[in-house]
């Protein structure tokens, strides 16, 4: 589409009511904030395994992150209206305590400082040149660059499942490899079950998944760090082998990541194009995380394509979400245990429900399990969490795939982790940083699961 075309509709849709704003939404509008170099980019994205290189790899030059303080009920008001109006990326959404992170280009920051002026509002800059930060975080020019599996830098999807290939290769007593489903851009959906014993029995089953935004690479290196550990160091983990099967999927949203590591590395949706006119203007894919069946279209949840928070049209109409939803339902006879989604960033660990202000029944427990886990992980290096229900800690939010792993699949210690960091970088966690996050986090989820183990109350 032509600059002048997309300006039309700009225009058109601005006319109709469909922005509140006066800042148009850029094509490839995930980042609400988009460079003009991505213009040309809304079509031409649809396969997504074309290699990258700078002359289509979105441009961040001149952008910055900053973030921002709210003193006053007013001023935090404000930015609650400016975070539902869409226009601006907030990595960091207005939450009732802590701060909130912003990106913006050059135009943008004038507004937001006279914003700031306006409400008082303390800021810093958090990152100063996200260009430079990004260029020292790209990947390998093609998508599949020969490299093999490490924890030293972040992978393409590819190297990532050529390993969990191995790996049911290599251990075939130990790994079951599933694929559950393909994505719409044709990528495998693949789940690894780690089981000790007879096959033929289930113990209570702990499932963990990562990667449902696919600017959040850090959570898919820290799942594969555990299921690394957990195959080839598995006496480390008798105890957890002996009670659990493990279910594991470290890339729930192949098609965002393939997107955030060819195009745009900040795109955190799925690809799917909603057959609507939003598709003229570049806005594509779900988010997956507002997808799910329970309480699914409740507050939080976007009802506009070029949302970064779009639901879909209805729960499970994505291949991603109904895929998970088709395996819990044919592996009925396994007792959900406990759930972990990762996600990135913050420090946050979370428990349902996310739609609602109102915490399920047995909250005091999620939390007591929850601060066992928080306590072993700033034991490691002392890197500190933040423990309560979604909207406490962060905000509201329906349609997530922990209230429906408590809520439809009946598992009881769901929860959902923010990962690091806790925002120096944001989502472009330094690649030196995997191996201490990945430790720390497993060390937190593993003994909370040792704690739930003992009291055997999944049950
Ligand atoms: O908004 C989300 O989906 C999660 N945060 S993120 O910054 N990674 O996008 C939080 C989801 C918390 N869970 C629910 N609200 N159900
Ligand atoms: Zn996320």
């Amino acid at each position: 589409m032509t600059n002048k075309i997309w300006k039309i509709f700009c225009v058109l849709t601005f006319l109709l009511g469909l922005k509140s704003s006066t800042i148009c939404i850029p094509l490839e509008s995930d980042t609400h904030s988009e460079p003009s170099q991505s213009l040309s980019l809304g079509e031409a994205t649809a396969d997504a395994n074309v290699p990258h290189d700078s002359e289509i790899y979105s441009s961040f030059k001149g952008y910055r992150v900053y973030r921002l303080q709210a003193n006053s009920t007013k001023a935090f008001d404000a930015l609650v209206k400016l975070h539902d109006e869409g226009d601006l990326d907030f990595w960091k959404a207005p939450s009732f305590r802590g701060e909130t992170d912003i990106m913006v280009n050059g135009n943008q920051e004038k507004e937001l400082k006279d914003f700031m002026g306006f409400y008082k509002i303390d800021n810093t800059v958090l990152i100063d040149d996200l260009d430079i930060l990004m260029n020292g975080q790209r990947l390998g020019r093609l998508k599949s660059d020969g490299k093999a599996m490490s924890w030293t830098e972040y992978h393409y999807m590819e190297t990532i499942f050529d390993w969990l290939d191995g790996l049911a290769t290599f251990y075939p007593e130990l790994v079951t490899l599933y694929t559950i489903g393909m994505t719409t851009d044709g990528n495998p959906l693949k789940l690894v079950k780690i089981s000790v014993g007879r096959k033929d029995r289930h113990k209570p089953g702990v499932y963990i998944d990562a990667l449902y935004h696919g600017r959040e690479w850090i959570s898919a290196s820290v799942a594969t760090w555990i299921i690394n550990e957990l195959v080839t160091a598995p006496s480390r983990y008798s105890t957890l082998l002996k009670n659990f099967d493990f279910y594991i999927m470290p890339i729930m949203n192949p098609d965002g990541y393939a997107h955030s590591c060819n195009y745009n590395r900040l795109w955190r949706k799925s690809r799917k194009a909603s057959g609507t006119w939003a598709d003229f203007l570049g806005c594509r894919g779900v988010d997956l995380n507002r997808n799910f069946g329970f309480h699914f279209g409740g507050p939080g949840s976007g009802t506009i394509p070029c949302s970064l928070i779009y639901r879909g049209t209805h729960a499970f109409s994505e291949p991603e979400t109904s895929a998970v939803r088709d395996f819990i339902y044919e592996n009925r006879n396994v007792k959900w245990a406990a759930y972990f989604a990762l996600h990135s960033y913050g420090q946050k660990w979370m428990t349902p429900w996310g739609f609602t202000e109102v915490k399920p029944v047995d909250y005091d427990e999620l939390i007591r399990v929850a601060r066992i886990g928080v306590a072993a992980i700033e034991s490691h290096r002392g890197t500190k969490y933040d423990v309560g229900s979604a909207p406490d800690v962060l905000y509201m939010a329906s349609g997530g795939s922990d209230d429906w792993f408590k809520g439809a699949a009946g598992c009881k210690y769901s929860y959902t982790i923010e990962l690091p960091d806790y925002g120096f970088y944001g989502f472009l966690l330094p690649s030196w940083e995997i191996i201490p996050s990945a430790n720390e986090t497993w060390f937190g989820i593993s003994t909370a699961l040792r704690s739930i183990a003992r009291m055997r109350s999944y049950a």
